[in-house]
């Protein structure tokens, strides 16, 4: 699909997001809106939704660790028939299946989340458990930036480079907010990339809202991908983990002996290393996003974390999410 039309898909469903929210007077806006493109990418693009449709055992996984933006996978599962249309304006209302947080009896979501630091630790168990069964598929886990100030995020990374989940990919909704302010200021995570990298993981950064950009980044095999993965992931450090970890040296010697090599080989051939199996390392994309992406109203404001509109924001943000929708 083109990305243009990707770009006018998220914002359609950004529209279903605040009826959803308008409606139940409750929801996520500022991270659904930040993810959105992120997410249609994934499923409209990167992940085969025939096979998710039909719960194929070999289908491609999705967790949406960053569970409090519910409402925006939702509306992709609507607009996919993964649930009835209809079904959306149940959103957190008594009784509904359709709760602030997703929850396994809504066809579609693999894992129960909300709880921040979980999704990727399940990711890591079903990479492993695919893997076993001798399945090709790929476990996709989005989180918060906010969420990776949970411990339980670098367990589950040291343990996904320990057992050379390469088909493990955690995407990072980058826009620098959590729930009450700047993620500097609460707990710096900078410098993102190097940690990640140190880690044992590749790293590949996206624009967020550029649908050309996530899906390079989401691609396997492309020369564009090898661009961006060599541009963020080729250094002496990476390429000394990779190489020690691969080589089984534990030693100083074998670690500063591995770094040149390793890491000058990481420019041209880490997205190719990626696609191939047993090639050892896990990918983590970094997008850079706006938290309320779509409208002045909510962009880039840590209260939309959580906020719901007046009547007054509501026409005000529908009528920017339409005029980009087409
Ligand atoms: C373990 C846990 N602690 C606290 C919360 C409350 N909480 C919900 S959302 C949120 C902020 C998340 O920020 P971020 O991960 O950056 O999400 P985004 O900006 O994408 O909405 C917090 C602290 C939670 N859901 N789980
Ligand atoms: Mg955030």
């Amino acid at each position: 699909m083109d990305a243009s039309e990707l770009k006018r898909i998220a914002h359609r469903r950004r529209l279903d997001v605040l009826e959803m929210v308008k409606a139940a007077g409750t929801g996520h806006i500022g991270g659904s809106m930040s993810c959105m493109d992120i997410l249609v990418c994934l499923y409209y693009e990167a992940m085969d939704a025939r096979k998710i449709l039909a719960r194929d055992e070999g289908r491609d996984r999705f967790i949406l660790s960053k569970g409090h933006c519910a409402e925006a996978l939702y509306a992709v599962y609507a607009d996919l028939g993964l649930i009835p249309k209809e079904a959306l304006g149940t959103y957190a209302a008594f009784g509904t299946i359709l709760a602030e947080h997703p929850s396994m009896k809504v066809s579609g979501v693999e894992a129960a989340t909300g709880a921040l630091g979980h999704g990727l630790s399940i990711g890591v168990g079903m990479a492993l458990g695919l893997r076993a069964d001798g399945r090709r598929a790929r476990v996709y886990v989005l989180m918060g930036d906010g969420e990776l100030a949970e411990g339980s995020v670098w367990e589950a990374a040291m343990s996904a480079a320990k057992y050379g989940l390469d088909r493990l990919v955690a995407i990072i909704d980058r826009n620098r907010l959590q729930i009450s302010g700047d993620t500097e200021d609460i707990m710096p995570l900078e410098s993102l990339p190097e940690k990640f990298r140190a880690f044992g993981w590749d790293v590949r950064a996206c624009d967020g809202h550029d649908p050309a950009s996530i899906c390079a980044a989401l691609a396997w095999n492309s020369a564009d991908a090898s661009g961006v993965a060599g541009a963020a992931s080729a250094t002496g450090v990476a390429g000394a983990i990779g190489a020690a970890g691969a080589a089984g040296a534990t030693g100083a010697t074998g670690v500063a002996g591995a770094s040149g090599a390793a890491g000058t080989a990481g420019v041209t051939s880490t997205a190719g290393a990626i696609g191939a199996a047993g090639a050892g390392r896990p990918l983590a994309i970094i997008a850079r996003t706006i938290k309320g992406y779509g409208s002045k109203v909510t962009e880039n404001k840590a209260g939309w974390h959580h906020l719901v509109p007046s009547d007054e924001e509501y026409r005000q943000i529908k009528a920017d999410l339409e005029a980009k929708a087409g």
